[in-house]
């Protein structure tokens, strides 16, 4: 019978068996980022098609649907060839029946390009909101550096040390700055939309209330996965996945159709955008 005399002071052990010193992609992560990436891709190349067939005048809304997807294409493009990561220090908790809880130190991938790529694209998806609802030039800028500070804020929370309270703390002020984007889209964005007629008023409650269910759901998969580690690497990227594309293809989709049918929702720019190029 083998006898186990303990060598060491410290009673427990590095790796348990259910949690694997590293946490990884997989092959399933791997995968969902290709192809996120070539749906981000196609849908560049639509929106883009699209964007011919109407006079410069009326391509606002493409452009800036584009540069979305491009954007996103590029950062998944990073995230799936292995860079736009980098690897984290993370502490496991181990709860065992009658002994205190202990921690384990475990390296866990955090893919900084998504705050990149989200840097970049929520603020443009924020003025496709704005100019669709006709605000002013006061509440599309304060709208976007809130948006601007609750996804830095949210770097700094990914990166921040594990269990230290700060962690929390930024997470804390990125959820405020959300609340004040919300406040824009939801209060004046509407008010806004609705004084350009009962179309406009409708479409963009529907569309700005698509938005806003699926952008809460970033924070909520964001504090289950970098938060409290709660959620395997490829499911943190396919949960993500499923997000980007309803966040991005698909309202852009949505946008662009409406826009299409509707020339209410046409954007009043007095000249800035279309100058000598024809206009309408
Ligand atoms: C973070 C973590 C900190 C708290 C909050 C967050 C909100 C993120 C949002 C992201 C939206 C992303 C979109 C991507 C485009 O496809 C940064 C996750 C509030 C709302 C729409």
């Amino acid at each position: 019978i083998p006898t186990a005399t303990p060598t060491s002071v410290d009673p427990i052990p590095t790796v348990l068996p259910d949690s694997p010193e590293k946490q990884f992609v997989g092959d399933g992560g791997t995968r969902t980022l290709w192809v996120v990436f070539i749906v981000m891709l196609i849908s560049s190349a639509v929106f883009a098609g699209l964007s011919w067939r109407v006079p410069v005048g009326r391509r606002l809304y493409h452009v800036i649907t584009t540069l979305i997807t491009i954007f996103a294409a590029i950062s998944y493009f990073a995230m799936a060839t292995g860079h736009g990561v980098s690897v984290h220090t993370i502490q496991v908790r181990h709860q065992i029946d009658h002994l205190p809880d202990t921690f384990t130190e475990v390296q866990r991938q955090v893919f900084w390009a998504r705050y990149v790529d989200w840097s970049l694209t929520t603020p443009l998806l924020l003025l496709d909101l704005s100019l669709l609802a006709g605000l002013n030039g006061a509440h599309i800028l304060m709208a976007i550096v809130a948006d601007i500070i609750m996804i830095l804020t949210g770097l700094f929370a990914a990166f921040g040390s594990e269990g230290t309270p700060q962690k929390w703390g930024w997470y804390a002020i990125a959820c405020i700055a959300y609340l004040v984007v919300i406040w824009h889209l939801a209060v004046n964005g509407r008010a806004q939309a609705q004084a350009k007629g009962d179309k406009v008023g409708s479409f963009f409650l529907a569309i700005a209330g698509f938005t806003l269910i699926v952008w809460t759901a970033y924070p909520i998969v964001w504090g289950i996965a970098d938060g409290s580690r709660n959620l395997s690497v490829d499911g943190e990227i396919i949960a993500y996945a499923v997000l980007d594309i309803l966040a991005k293809p698909v309202f852009g989709t949505w946008l662009l159709i409406a826009h299409a049918r509707m020339p209410e929702t046409n954007i009043d720019l007095g000249g800035f955008w279309s100058y000598g190029l024809g206009g309408e």
